[in-house]
C-alpha cells in the first residue's frame, strides 16, 4: 500500500481543484508523554505501539497554501527554503500526493510560533498545518480522524497535532492504517505548565526517522518498549483522568528515558543527550529531593522539557533560567 493509495481512499470523490484563492491554518506542536518509537510501516508511518501527547496550546506552525506559476516555492519564517534542502524535500514530497495535475505548482508560506531553540519538532505541527490548509484550500471537508491520517503520511508524529490538549494515536491493525489515527481526550488540566529547557540547537547526528528504525533493528531492548508503553499508555491515561500530577510526571520520565534506553543499546549506539542534558537531568532530580514537583521528558534530541504545576512556575524559573514556558491549556481553549 503506497500512501497515493491512502490519500485516494480517503479523498474519494472529493475536489481536487483547489476552491479559494489560497487558504491557512494553524497547528500546535505536541510533546509526548508516552512516546512514538518504532514503525510496523515505513512508508505509511504506522507505529508498532500507541502514543499520547500534549499539545503546546498557541506554540505551533501557521500555514498558508496557494497555488504559484512553474515550481513549488516554500516559505519558512519568511524566508524561501533552498530546494534542494531535507526541509523543502519533504514539503515536495507531501504536496505531490495532493497536486491536481503534474503542471500545479503550491506556494507554501509557513511560520512557525515553536522559538527554533527551544528544541520543539516543528515537522509534527508542520504537516498537520498543511494538511488542515490543504483541507480547506481544496474543501474537502473532512473529519478530524481522516485529516490526522493525512497528516501522519507526512510525518507519524503530526496526526497528533491536528487536535490540542491530550492526544491519543491509536496504533491500529490494519495493513492501510486506516485504523491509525490520533483522537483528542476530553480531559483538561489548566495547571499544567511545559518548560523547554535548550541545550543545544545543532543539527542532530541521527534524526528520529533513521533512529526509530535502527533501534528497532539492532537493540535486544526493543522488545521490552510495546510492554513498557502498554503499561504506560494506562497509567498515564489514569493520571489524567484523576489529576494524579505525580503519576503523570513519573510515569512519562520513565516512559522518555526506557526509549532513550533502546536507542543508547542500538548498534552503532544512538546517545542523544549532551553533557548538559545529563545536568539538566540531575538538576531535576536534586530538586525533587528538595520537594519540587518536577519531572521531565526528552525526545529524539539533548533538549530537556519539564513537566510541573502553575503553582510552582516561580521556582521552575528560579532552578532553571531561560527556560521557556509554555501553558498547554490556555485560558481560550479550557473556557468551555
Ligand atoms: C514522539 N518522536 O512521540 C517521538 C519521541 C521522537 C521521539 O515522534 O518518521 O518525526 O516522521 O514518523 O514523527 C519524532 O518522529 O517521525 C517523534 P516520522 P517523527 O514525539
Amino acid at each position: 500500500m503506497k500512501q497515493i493509495d491512502v490519500v485516494n481512499h480517503i479523498l474519494g470523490n472529493r475536489p481536487r481543484a483547489p476552491q479559494k484563492p489560497e487558504a491557512s491554518a494553524f497547528a500546535p506542536s505536541n510533546i509526548a508523554l508516552c512516546k512514538y518509537w518504532g514503525k510496523r510501516n515505513d512508508e505509511l508511518n504506522l507505529p508498532i505501539t500507541p502514543s499520547l501527547s500534549i499539545s503546546l496550546g498557541t506554540l505551533g506552525t501557521h500555514t498558508t497554501v496557494s497555488l504559484n506559476p512553474a515550481k513549488d516555492v516554500i516559505i519558512l519564517n519568511d524566508r524561501p527554503v533552498p530546494e534542494r534542502s531535507r526541509f523543502a524535500k519533504s514539503a515536495v514530497t507531501y504536496l505531490n500526493l495532493f497536486r491536481p495535475t503534474p503542471d500545479t505548482f503550491f506556494l507554501v508560506r509557513t511560520r512557525n510560533s515553536v522559538p527554533t531553540a527551544a528544541g520543539v519538532a516543528s515537522s509534527a505541527s508542520g504537516f498537520a498545518a498543511l494538511a488542515l490548509a490543504l483541507n480547506d484550500f481544496f474543501g474537502w471537508n473532512l473529519e478530524r480522524k481522516d485529516l490526522s491520517i493525512l497528516a501522519r503520511l507526512g510525518s507519524g508524529s503530526a496526526c497528533r497535532s491536528v487536535y490540542e490538549g491530550f492526544v491519543e494515536w491509536h496504533a491500529g491493525a490494519d495493513a492501510d492504517g486506516m485504523d491509525c489515527y490520533a483522537e483528542q481526550m476530553e480531559e483538561t488540566w489548566p495547571d499544567l505548565r511545559l518548560g523547554l529547557v535548550s541545550v543545544s540547537t545543532a543539527p542532530k547526528d541521527v534524526g528520529s526517522r533513521s533512529a526509530m528504525k535502527r533501534t528497532r533493528r539492532t537493540s535486544a531492548l526493543y522488545e521490552s518498549w510495546p510492554i513498557k508503553v502498554s503499561h504506560d499508555m494506562a497509567l498515564i491515561k489514569e493520571a489524567i483522568r484523576s489529576g494524579n500530577f505525580e503519576l503523570l510526571g513519573k510515569v512519562a520520565e520513565s516512559n522518555a528515558l526506557a526509549m532513550h534506553a533502546t536507542a543508547i543499546s542500538a548498534w552503532p549506539p544512538i546517545l542523544f543527550w549532551l553533557p548538559e542534558s545529563v545536568a539538566v537531568m540531575r538538576k531535576i532530580w536534586e530538586q525533587r529531593e528538595g520537594g519540587l514537583e518536577a519531572y521531565f521528558t526528552m525526545d529524539a534530541g539533548p533538549n530537556v522539557k519539564l513537566l510541573f504545576l502553575a503553582k510552582d512556575t516561580a521556582r521552575v524559573e528560579a532552578a532553571f533560567p531561560g527556560l521557556e514556558i509554555t501553558t498547554p491549556f490556555p485560558e481560550s481553549a479550557t473556557a468551555a
